[in-house]
């Protein structure tokens, strides 16, 4: 299976900085020259497991989806002309892709793991879905180079507008338009379309990859300019992993690139491997894992029968608290008074005491615990 083998590429070749052009050798590389400064590209790919479709595959893409929408063409959806004839397309894709639904995939927390183990220069993405984030790689680590859902503003009088409504608006399927009065002017994310300038942060951090002992490069066609000329920017010597299904952007014809083709969750998961980092890396995943808590329960080891009776007992405790209203000063001040009866009745032992309270407590005239819980008795009884 492709996604299983790092394929080696124009054999003969002799690398310079790895020993050969496989992954063992970049996962030595990194362990071995102590590799800091790693710079990682990534693109729609890393994502599409997580179900997000990418652009430009066949048949699973959005560009081969979006006949439906009635585009003139599919790039359509990402213009700022056509946009302003017609939000709705965008919005109804806004709708798919916003931030929230999907979960990280494994790519996304192996670059989080590079920022764990202080190995990451930076990470330039051209995602708008903010997986990196959710995450856990930090913001100040991210240039998002087509910008993100994270902000909006009026494309008209350039306002911002509230997270809190657009994510409404979005899920109501409604295209939002600007609150300052007079302007009503459509309502965009700030994510870059055909024709639009790139976020300055990509301009002042594009020639970084030239400071970098190594690049990755994940899940994208590199045919987006300028992000498809960055890895150019790399030095001849330092060496360039592509983790994607298929060969992209010129990379392999260098003599420290290595190509992983295949699919990026296994790619990571094979270096990591390479690295003896997969443990580390598959627990990083799963803090990303909403159902966590659930199967964390599912997965605990069985209390004994007497520790589940104690745990039973104190949640029934606590909801007769919360049923009856009763603070502990209150259950004080009713426990004295049914003591201060027993001196009465003059019953003399503490076990004769501690049974009156119970019998007391179970079934007083009031209606008492077993009447509002008719299986308390029972159970305490156990
Ligand atoms: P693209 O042009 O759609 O290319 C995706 C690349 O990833 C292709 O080479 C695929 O073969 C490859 N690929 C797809 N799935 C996998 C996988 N599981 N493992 C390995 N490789 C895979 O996308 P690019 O990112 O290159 O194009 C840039 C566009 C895409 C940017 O402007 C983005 O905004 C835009 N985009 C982003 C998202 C997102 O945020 N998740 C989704 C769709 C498009």
């Amino acid at each position: 299976m492709g996604n299983e083998a790092s394929t080696p590429i124009d054999d003969g070749v002799r690398p310079a900085t790895l020993k050969r052009r496989d992954l063992e050798s970049v996962a030595s590389y990194i362990l071995k020259k102590n590799a800091r400064r790693i710079v990682v590209l990534t693109g729609a790919g890393i994502s599409t497991s997580a179900g997000i479709p990418d652009f430009r595959s066949p048949d699973t893409g959005i560009y081969s989806n979006l006949a439906h929408l009635d585009l003139p063409d599919p790039e359509a959806v990402f213009s700022i002309n056509f946009f302003r004839e017609n939000p709705v397309p965008f919005y109804t894709l806004a709708r798919e892709l916003y931030p929230g639904r999907y979960r990280p995939t494994i790519a996304h927390s192996f670059i989080t793991l590079l920022h764990r183990k202080d190995r990451l220069l930076k990470l330039f993405t051209q995602n708008i879905d903010c997986l990196e984030r959710a995450a856990g790689v930090p913001g100040d680590k991210i240039i998002e180079a087509h910008g993100s859902f994270a902000s909006q503003h009026c494309i008209d009088c350039k306002s911002e507008y509230p997270d809190d409504l657009i994510r409404e608006a979005v899920e109501k399927g409604h295209v939002p338009h600007c609150l300052t009065p007079q302007c009503n002017g459509l309502v965009k994310p700030d994510i870059v379309f055909f024709g639009e300038a790139l976020p300055a942060d990509f301009f002042s951090n594009r020639e970084l990859p030239a400071e970098a002992d190594l690049c990755i490069v994940m899940g994208t066609s590199l045919t987006v300019q300028p992000f498809a000329s960055l890895p150019s920017f790399c030095r001849d010597e330092t060496p360039r992993v592509l983790i994607n299904m298929e060969r992209v952007g010129g990379l392999g014809s260098r003599a420290d690139d290595v190509l992983l083709l295949g699919d990026c969750d296994a790619g990571v998961r094979k270096l990591a491997q390479a690295l003896g980092w997969l443990e580390e890396l598959e627990a990083l995943w799963e803090e990303t894992n909403p159902d966590k808590e659930a199967r964390k329960r599912e997965t605990a080891p069985k209390k004994t029968r007497d520790e589940q009776l104690h745990d039973e007992v104190d949640r029934l405790t606590a909801d007769i608290d919360r049923a009856l209203h009763l603070s502990s000063s209150h259950q004080d001040r009713v426990r004295g008074h049914l003591a201060k009866e027993n001196d009465n009745n003059k019953q003399p032992t503490g076990e004769q005491d501690d049974k009156t309270l119970r019998s007391n407590a179970g079934g007083s005239e009031q209606g008492g615990l077993g009447h509002v819980y008719p299986h308390l008795d029972k159970k305490s009884a156990l």
